[in-house]
Order: structure tokens, then sequence, then C-alpha cells
């Protein structure tokens, strides 16, 4: 449980990032839960302080300030009605598109629903009127959440500034003892330098221009940019030309559409799972695009990059992808249009940083087809690699979640004209794939190929009477490992006495009566050849198909980290 320092160098933290950003007036309201909402506030020696005795008054006195300056104005009250009494000035301030950043402070949960006094549900209180409500939670004043909160304070600052202005809504749980101790000590994540924001968001929308001089801002010094792309609709085509001309890695999901050109790194999950591979190519600048890859080595590596690299992300839609708080720079805007204008005027990178993950690269390449060159039985990572190596340009390659898509981001080389590559990476779930890519299909002008796990296959079984009732034709290569097989890579593996039953969860189905229920072809293949013939087969006709590979769930894990040793060995060498 946080001590009550926590919760105080947490909020002081918070509130010195809204001065940051540019924040310069606030409200308050007396009350115990929020004291130490307001101890922050008032302390935060730039930001002026108008003490209200009603909360109503307060909020839309705070309306009456940001309408005239145009800065966001935060407000803050007590748990329970005095939450509800800014209602008011909420509806007004959404309904005139007022920045406010609305801080409510609420008991913990467990003192929610047991008759604690003062305690209503404050959750989503101003409903459609809060432009976005957060739910904060309580805290250790680690660096890492000390980091995120001084993101979490820019994000709620940009929200209620950015597109529609309006109000913000964060909710906080703030635990027993509230009074802050005389000394809080030092800063265990102090703020960015200068002065800065730990997030600046500048929207120059449509102006790839204006983006293009942000982005050369924080380019100006680089001499080690690395650029990640991950999933993004359309794709980022744009991004690999730019970064070819630049002569700037491109770390590329396969779902990003760039893993193509000269600069596309297909093999960074690998390599990266290396420490040294890793700490030798430490950026200087890393640019995102498209949402976060899955990669968790490549995840881990940003992560860990520390504030002394610049972490800018094109974010046009306000996703703000960053769990590891680390992005100083969000740019709403086009990453393609942006880094296409800024190639034409940045000077190329010293060859030699490209060359320092070119090379690896190619090797961990060759490893990887060593390794499953030998024999012609499919595994997973080949099937993998087979469909995005020979399935057409005009092709859409629909991948479910699980290891299919983790399997395609591994093993996929980098290709000129490989197929566009799509999957449900919203929330991540293992349903309704086969109605997507069914509704892929509708639209595609091109064959669609699925691939999908035994599992994500049996969970939306129903949506193969698409095939039949919509007339749609689909080929579907499913890996019938009898089971989830990501878990075994996974602790929870070690749980024998609940693993089988409770987290494999091994069905045994056989598949070719789904095929004969719905109407589609089947066949059963386990060797390279017979793949590419059932392929060919499959889209010359127009039938729905599925072609089963069976796998085993042991064997695959050993197979991966057989994978891995092989790249280890190609770096070492
Ligand atoms: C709707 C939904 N339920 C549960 C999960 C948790 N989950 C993630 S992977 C997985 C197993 C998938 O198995 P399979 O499709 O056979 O792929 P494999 O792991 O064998 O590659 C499950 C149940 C999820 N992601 N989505
Ligand atoms: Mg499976």
């Amino acid at each position: 449980m946080p001590a009550a320092p926590d919760t105080h160098l947490l909020l002081r933290a918070f509130a010195d990032e809204l001065a940051r950003c540019g924040m310069r007036e606030a409200c308050t309201s007396p009350g115990s839960r929020s004291s130490p909402l307001v101890l922050a506030l008032v302390r935060e020696q730039r930001l002026r302080c108008f003490s209200h005795i009603d909360e109503r008054c307060a909020g839309f006195f705070a309306v009456g300030a940001a309408k005239l300056s145009g800065r966001p104005v935060a407000v803050t009250c007590t748990s329970g009605t005095a939450a509800a009494n800014l209602a008011p000035a909420v509806i007004e301030a959404f309904q005139a598109r007022i920045p406010l950043v609305v801080l409510t402070a609420d008991r913990p949960s467990e003192l929610r629903e047991v008759g604690a006094g003062q305690t209503i549900d404050q959750l989503e209180l101003y409903g459609s009127a809060a432009k976005w409500f957060f739910e904060v939670g309580t805290h250790d004043a680690t660096p890492a959440r000390m980091r995120w909160m001084r993101s979490l304070a820019c994000r709620s600052f940009w929200t209620a500034l950015e597109g529609r202005p309006g109000p913000v809504h964060l909710n906080f749980a703030l635990r027993e003892p509230l009074l802050a101790p005389a000394e809080l000590g030092p800063d265990p994540q102090p703020g960015r330098r200068g002065g800065r924001p730990w997030a600046l968001r500048l929207a120059p929308g449509e102006d790839a221009a204006a983006a293009g001089r942000a982005l050369a801002v924080v380019a100006r010094d680089a001499h080690r940019p690395v650029v990640v792309a991950g999933r993004a609709e359309p794709g980022l085509v744009a991004v690999a030309a730019a970064c070819e001309r630049l002569g700037w890695p491109l770390l590329a999901d396969p779902l990003s559409g760039a893993r193509r050109g000269g600069a596309a790194i297909a093999h960074y999950d690998a390599l990266l799972r290396d420490g040294d591979f890793a700490a030798q190519r430490r950026p200087d600048l890393v640019v995102r695009c498209g949402d976060l890859p899955t990669s968790k080595p490549l995840r881990a590596w940003l992560d860990e990059l520390g504030e002394d690299v610049a972490q800018l992300s094109f974010d046009p839609h306000g996703a703000w992808q960053d769990p590891g708080a680390s992005l100083e720079v969000v740019l709403a805007a086009d990453a393609g249009r942006t880094l296409s204008a800024a190639a034409a005027e940045t000077p190329v990178a010293d060859p030699e940083w490209l060359a320092a993950w070119r090379a690896p690269d190619d090797a961990a390449a060759a490893a990887i087809a060593s390794v499953l060159a030998t024999g012609d039985r499919l595994s997973e990572p080949l099937v993998a690699r087979a469909l995005t190596a020979e399935l057409a340009s005009e092709a859409t390659l629909f991948v479910a979640s699980s290891m299919p898509i983790r399997d395609i981001e591994s093993f996929t080389a980098v290709r000129g004209d490989g197929p566009r590559v799509l999957s449900n990476r919203g929330a991540n779930g293992i349903d309704g794939t086969i109605s997507s890519a069914f509704g892929a299909a509708a639209v595609a002008s091109g064959p669609v190929v699925l691939l999908i796990g035994d599992v994500a296959l049996a969970h939306d079984i129903g949506g193969l009477l698409a095939a039949r009732r919509l007339g749609l034709a689909l080929v579907i290569v499913v890996l019938d490992n009898d089971g989830g097989g990501i878990f075994e890579f996974l602790p929870i593996a070690g749980a024998r006495d609940i693993f089988e039953e409770h987290v494999a969860t091994p069905h045994g189905l056989d598949f070719s009566h789904a095929a004969t229920l719905y109407g589609c072809a089947y066949a059963d293949v386990d060797d390279v050849s017979g793949l590419r013939g059932a392929l060919a087969d499959a889209l010359a006709g127009d039938a729905t198909t599925i072609i089963r590979v069976a796998s085993d769930r042991g064997a695959n894990v050993a197979l991966h980290r057989e994978l891995q040793a092989a790249v280890a060995a190609a770096l070492g060498a």
C-alpha cells in the first residue's frame, strides 16, 4: 500500500506537469479527501489558485477563466455530491468547447459501496459531457509510476485543449493519511530539463510542412535515429520510402505495411533479445508510427532507453500508445507525409548506422532460414514465413491473435511487394477472427488468406457460415496444436495441475467435420510442397477452404528456442 508521501510526490509531479504544459489557473473548494489535490495545486508556484466555497461556483469560475485565456483551467473538489455540483459547469464547458481539467477526489476502492461516508459512484460521473474520463487509482511513487503520472498530466492537458476543446475528468482514489509530511523529499523522477513538459503534443494537422519542422527540431542533432512502425490502416508504405532515403533503420511490424525497402529491419524481435546487441544499438532518437508492435523485447527496449533519448510519435488519432510513458513529443500528423517532406530536407544519416542494423538483420534471416530448412516438415514459424514470402502483393493476409501474429512479426522477411497484412489488434482478442477475415474478403479486390490457431478457429466456428450464406471465399490456414500454444511459453505452463484443462484447453476437434458442415473444401498438409499445392488449389477455386497444419505445442516452444539460439550464434560469429 502506498504511504502518504507517495501520493503527495505523485500529485506534486502532476501539478508540475500541468504548469509545464502551460496551465496558469486552478480552482479549489474545501474538503478533506481532496486535500492532497489542493495541496499539490496550491504549492505549485506557477498556478494561481482561486478558492471557492461552492463547487458550482468553482466550476463556472473555471469556465470563465478558460474561456478568456483559451488555456485549460484545473478545478478540484472533494468526493460525493461535491463532485456532482461540478456537473453544470462541466456540461457548459462541453457544450461551449472550453478546456477544463476536472480533478475529483474519491475514496479508494476498498471504501466504495460499503457505507463509507461521502462516497458515491464517481466513475464517468459527467457522462458524455466529459471528453475523457480516467480513474487514476493508487500508486507507489516508483520512478516508472512517476513518469506515468507526469505523462498522464500532460495527456489530460492536451486532450482538454485539442481538436474540439472540452472538459476532461480524472478521478483520484486517495487513501488516508491525507496530510502531506512537512518535507516531501527529492522527486523519484524529476521532470524534463529546461522546464519542458513530459509529453508535448503538437497538432499541425494537415500541414505536413509544420509537422516536418516539429520533427526537424527533434531530429536536428540525431546521429542514431530509428523509426518504429506498427499497425496502421492504410499502411505506412511512404514511411519505408522515406527511411530508405534518410538511411534511418526502420523496425517495421508487417502490420505497418512498411516492412519493405532497404531500411527495413525485420528481425528486431530476435535481435533485441540479445542484450549486447540491444545495448550497442542505443539510438539517440526514436520516431514511432502507428501502433506499438507486439514484440516484447522491442517494447522493453523502448521503455528502458531513458529520457536522454527523445521519443516522438505520430499519433493523428490521439491514441497515446505509450505504456512506458517515454514519449516526449506526440505529433498529431500523418507519418508518411511528414517523413517524406522531412526526407527531402534532412541530411542522410551516416551509412554505418544503418549497416549496424542491416548486416545483423541479414545474418538473423540466414540463421532462421537455415534452421527452418532442415527437413521439409512444416512448423508454425515456417508456415508464417512461407505465407508472407509466397502470397502475391494483391493478396491480403489476415492474421489471428496469439502465436500466429507473433510468428508473422518474428519471421516475415523484408519484401518489396508482400501481401497486405491485417489483424484485429485493437484488443488482441481471439474472437471473431473468421468473421473479420470474411468481412475483409467481401471488400478485397484480391484473395484473402487467414492464418489462425485452432482455439481461435473453434471460438468463431459459426463465422464459417458466411461462406455459404454470403457466398464468400476465404482460404483458412489453421495451425492446429490442439490448444493455446502461446501459453506454453509462459510461467503458467509450470502449473501442471490446471494447465492442460484450464489454460491450454485442448479440444481434440477434427476440423474436417466443420468443413463438411459449412460446405468448405478441406486439406491436411504436413510439408512445404503440400502447403504450396493446397494454397494454389484453394486460390484457383472459388470455395472457402480450410488447410490444416498439425503442430505440437512442446515442439513449437523448442523450435522457437532453437531459432533464437541460432540468431544469437549468428550475432556472436
Ligand atoms: C476473446 C478472447 N478470449 C481469450 C483470450 C486469451 N487468449 C489469448 S491466446 C489464447 C489461445 C489461442 O489459441 P490458438 O488460437 O490455438 O493459438 P495458439 O496459442 O495455439 O497459437 C487465448 C485463449 C483472448 N485473447 N481473447
Ligand atoms: Mg493452438
